[in-house]
């Protein structure tokens, strides 16, 4: 895939992936969706030794100022049904991820900003970041999953007050509701989401995967996560990390993780 509006850098095995639509606030628009779902949907080379995602915006003012509003403005019932399932199909291939995948909010993170940023394992965000699910203010409401995973972390109450006022809140408030992580400097985001990277690569990485799985299962519908986390403890049981990770632990040295 020739990536127009992705900017992607691997370095040392985790990939920095930069929206770079700069001009429109690095809106998401149909290009950068289909790039987004290519990535994160496609066993590609990229893939290889890969340890972590860490996603962010191009320049200094935004993460993402959401979906692109010059590309929905017509679209009926039915297409507008598609469209936001065709955007939460992606934001599950990123949620489902076996490698953590972390937002570097280094600005605006609106409406599918917002949305793109729940979807990650975990978030950083830099002081002049700002959240906010302001599709009220167009007629709408959150089609990639906002309504969903935005009560999910900061509970009913506070998630319906933002978005039915669609207020935009601080780096600062966002830690305190529990919707982000950590607050850093700006221009520091990047690098404390690849030291959350390199902490977590140190850890069984099946386990980690075995984890994601496990935590996604209380959102999904149908899915028992009491019942997905056994299968996943007795999946762990069955690997040669798991011996590794407990002989190491007796004989009082650090494991050495194969992945396997
Ligand atoms: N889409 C397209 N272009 C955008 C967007 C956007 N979401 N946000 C900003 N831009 C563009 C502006 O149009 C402007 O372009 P130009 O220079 O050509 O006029 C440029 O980016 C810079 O923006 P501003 O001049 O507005 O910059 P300000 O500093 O004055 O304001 C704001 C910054 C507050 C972030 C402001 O740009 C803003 O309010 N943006 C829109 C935020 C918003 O409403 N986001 C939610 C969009 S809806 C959505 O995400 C729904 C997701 C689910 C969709 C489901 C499909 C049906």
């Amino acid at each position: 895939m020739l990536y127009q509006n992705l900017h992607i850098e691997i370095d040392n095995g985790i990939a920095v992936i930069t929206i770079s639509r700069e001009k429109a606030l690095n809106a998401l628009n149909s290009q950068t969706m289909l790039e987004l779902r290519y990535f994160f949907g496609t066993e590609g080379p990229e893939m290889e030794g890969l340890k972590g995602v860490v996603l962010t915006g191009a320049g200094e003012k935004a993460f993402v100022a959401g979906a692109d509003i010059t590309e929905f403005r017509d679209l009926d019932a039915a297409q507008g049904a598609a469209f936001a399932k065709r955007g939460q199909d992606i934001f599950f291939l990123i949620e489902r991820f076996s490698k953590p995948v972390i937002a570097a909010v280094n600005g605006f993170a609106l409406g599918g900003g917002c949305e793109l940023a729940m979807a990650c394992h975990l978030r950083v965000a830099g002081e002049r970041a700002r959240f906010g699910q302001p599709e009220v203010n167009l007629g709408i409401i959150p089609g990639y999953g906002g309504t969903q995973r935005l009560v999910q972390y900061i509970g009913k109450s506070k998630a319906l007050e933002l978005l039915m006022t669609a207020d935009m809140i601080d780096a600062a408030e966002a830690l305190r509701l529990g919707l982000v992580n950590y607050v850093v400097p700006a221009g520091e985001e990047v690098t404390k989401a690849k030291e959350l990277i390199e902490k977590i690569t140190t850890k069984a990485p099946v386990a980690i995967a075995k984890v994601i799985e496990s935590v996604n299962a209380l959102f999904e519908d149908g899915i028992d996560g009491f019942a997905t986390e056994i299968d996943a403890f007795g999946a762990c049981c069955d690997t040669e990390d798991f011996r590794e990770g407990a002989t190491a632990f007796v004989e009082k040295r650090k494991a050495n993780f194969l992945g396997k």
